[in-house]
C-alpha cells in the first residue's frame, strides 16, 4: 500500500481534533464543525479567473498537455469546468452540474444556492493526468463588461466569490487589451477574501504579452494593470504580477521578450505546489471561523451578563418587598377589613402560630413573587432583548479593525440568534465555550501552523 503523505496525515490530525474539540460547542451556536472540515476531505483546488479571451484556457490545456478545453478569441467558456483526474475505482468522463452539486463526496455543495441556472453551465470532467492526481483545476467563463453580466442569469460574481473561498489558490488572469477592466473580477474575490491573509493565495497573471508591440507597449500595460490594482486592492504595495504568455498560442516570440519564457514556467510551478498552500488555507479558514465563533459568544455573553444582572437587582428588591408583605400583609388587611382577627406579628409576639396565621403572609410572598416573575418574563427579559437588537453593537468591544471587520461578519447571525432563541442563550455556558475556543486557537491552532510551516519548509 501506498505510504499516506504527510498532508493527508496532517489533514486527517486537523479533522479530528476539530470535531472532538469544536464540535459540541459549535453545535451550541447552531453551526455545523463538519462544514469546516468538508474542504479537508478533497482535493486542493486551483482557481483560474478573469478576463474574457485572457487565456485561461489556454493555459490549462498547456499545464494538463492536450487540447482539453476550448479555447478562442470571441468569448469561449460559458462554464465553469472542474477538471480533476479519476479516484480509483472512477473511469475518465463528463459529471454533470446536478451530480455535482448534490454528491456529497464532492465539496461544491454550497454551489447548490446559486440555482438551476448555474447547475446547468457547471461541469465536472475526469482526464487522467499527472498534475491533476494531486490536484483540482477550475476553469471560470470570461469577466465579460457588467452590462453582459447580467444576462447570464445567475449571480456569476457570487459563484466565482464562493469558489475563490474555497480555492487554495487563485488565479487572476488578465491581458494587455483589457489591463483596464479588472474592476468587477477584482470585486468578487476582494468580497470573500477580506483578510489580508487571504491575499496569499492570489496570483496576479498580466498573460497574452507577446501581442504587445515593444517592450515600451508591455510596460504601458503593466502600468495600467498596477494603477487598477492598487485602486482595488487598497494597498500601498504592488502584488507580483507574473508576466506571462503561451509561446504555442502566438505566432512568435517578439525580441527581447524571451526572458519572460521562464515567468510562465514558474507559473506552472506555482500551480503544482497548491497542495502546500492547501493546509495553510485551511488553517487561515479555521482561525477565520473560530475568531468569528468566538466573538459570537462573547456578544452573548455580554448579552447574558447584563441580563442576570438586570435580575438579580429584581430579584433583590422582590426578595425585601416578598419580607415585608410576610409580616404586614394581614396587618394591612386586619387595618382595613378588620380580617384576620390576629395577624402574624401578633401571633409571633404571643408565641402562639397557628396555620390560620401564616395562611396570609405566606399567600403575601407568593402574591410578590409571582407579580416580579411575571414582570421578568413579560416585560424586562423582552425588553432586555429587543434593546439588544436594537443595539448589537453595544454587546462587543471593538478595539481594532480586524474586529470590525469580523463583527461586520457575524452581527446578522448574532442578532438571528437573538430573536429566535434569546432564552436558550440564557442557559449557554458562554463564558466556559469562550475559554475553550481561546485555548483552542491558543494552543492547537498554534502547534498545527506550525507543523505545517516546518513540515513545509
Ligand atoms: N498571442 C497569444 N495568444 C494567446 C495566448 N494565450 C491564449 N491566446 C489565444 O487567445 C484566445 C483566447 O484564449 P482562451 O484560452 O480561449 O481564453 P479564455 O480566457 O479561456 O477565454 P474565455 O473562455 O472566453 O473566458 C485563443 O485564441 C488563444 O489561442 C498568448 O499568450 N498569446
Ligand atoms: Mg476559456
Amino acid at each position: 500500500m501506498e505510504a499516506e503523505k504527510p498532508d493527508v496525515i496532517l489533514a486527517r490530525e486537523i479533522k479530528d481534533k476539530l470535531r472532538k474539540k469544536m464540535g459540541p460547542i459549535f453545535e451550541r451556536y447552531d453551526l455545523n464543525v463538519e462544514e469546516l472540515i468538508r474542504p479537508l476531505q478533497w482535493r486542493p483546488l486551483v482557481l483560474i479567473i478573469g478576463n474574457y479571451s485572457s487565456g485561461k484556457s489556454t493555459f490549462i490545456n498547456e499545464l494538463l498537455g492536450t487540447q482539453i478545453q476550448r479555447t478562442g478569441q470571441a468569448p469561449t467558456d460559458d462554464s465553469f469546468t472542474i477538471l480533476t483526474a479519476p479516484a480509483p475505482g472512477e473511469k475518465e468522463g463528463e459529471v454533470p452540474g446536478a451530480t455535482v452539486v448534490n454528491d456529497e463526496s464532492l465539496p461544491f455543495e454550497s454551489l447548490r444556492k446559486f440555482g438551476d441556472a448555474l447547475i446547468s453551465h457547471l461541469v465536472l470532467k475526469r482526464i487522467n493526468s499527472p498534475i491533476l492526481q494531486d490536484l483540482a483545476l477550475v476553469d471560470t467563463p470570461g469577466m465579460l463588461d457588467s452590462v453582459t453580466e447580467k444576462d447570464r442569469g445567475y449571480d456569476y460574481l457570487g459563484v466565482v466569490g464562493e469558489l475563490a473561498r474555497m480555492a487554495d489558490l487563485v488565479i487572476l488572469m488578465f491581458d494587455p487589451h483589457k489591463a483596464g477592466t479588472i474592476k468587477e473580477t477584482y470585486k468578487a474575490i476582494r468580497a470573500t477574501l477580506p483578510e489580508a491573509a487571504g491575499e496569499d493565495r492570489v496570483i496576479y497573471v498580466l498573460n497574452r504579452i507577446d501581442e504587445c508591440e515593444n517592450i515600451a507597449d508591455l510596460v504601458r500595460s503593466y502600468g495600467t494593470l498596477c494603477w487598477n490594482l492598487s485602486q482595488m486592492t487598497g494597498r500601498k504595495d504592488i502584488p507580483r504580477i507574473y508576466l506571462t504568455f503561451s509561446p504555442s498560442a502566438g505566432k512568435k516570440v517578439p525580441a527581447g521578450f524571451e526572458i519572460w519564457l521562464s515567468e510562465r514556467e514558474e507559473l506552472k510551478k506555482n500551480v503544482s505546489k497548491a497542495p502546500q498552500l492547501r493546509l495553510n488555507h485551511i488553517l487561515q479558514e479555521v482561525d477565520r471561523v473560530l475568531r468569528e465563533l468566538l466573538l459570537k459568544a462573547e456578544a452573548l455573553k455580554s448579552f447574558q451578563e447584563a441580563f442576570k444582572k438586570k435580575f438579580w437587582t429584581v430579584f433583590k428588591t422582590t426578595t425585601l418587598i416578598g419580607i415585608l408583605a410576610f409580616f404586614f400583609t394581614d396587618v394591612l388587611m386586619k387595618l382595613i377589613f378588620n380580617y384576620p382577627q390576629t395577624p402574624f406579628i401578633s401571633a409571633l409576639l404571643n408565641g402562639h402560630i397557628t396555620f390560620e396565621n401564616l395562611l396570609w403572609p405566606i399567600v403575601g410572598i407568593l402574591a410578590v413573587f409571582g407579580l416580579s416573575s411575571l414582570y421578568v418574563q413579560r416585560i424586562l427579559f423582552p425588553n432586555h432583548v429587543k434593546y439588544c437588537i436594537e443595539n448589537p453593537d453595544k454587546l462587543v468591544v471593538l478595539d481594532t479593525d480586524y474586529l470590525r471587520d469580523i463583527w461586520e461578519r457575524v452581527r446578522g447571525n448574532v442578532i438571528e440568534l437573538l430573536s429566535k432563541q434569546a432564552r436558550k442563550q440564557l442557559w449557554i455556558s458562554h463564558k466556559k465555550n469562550i475559554q475553550k475556543i481561546k485555548e483552542f486557537l491558543k494552543q492547537d491552532l498554534a502547534r498545527f501552523y506550525e507543523k505545517v510551516r516546518t513540515g513545509w519548509s
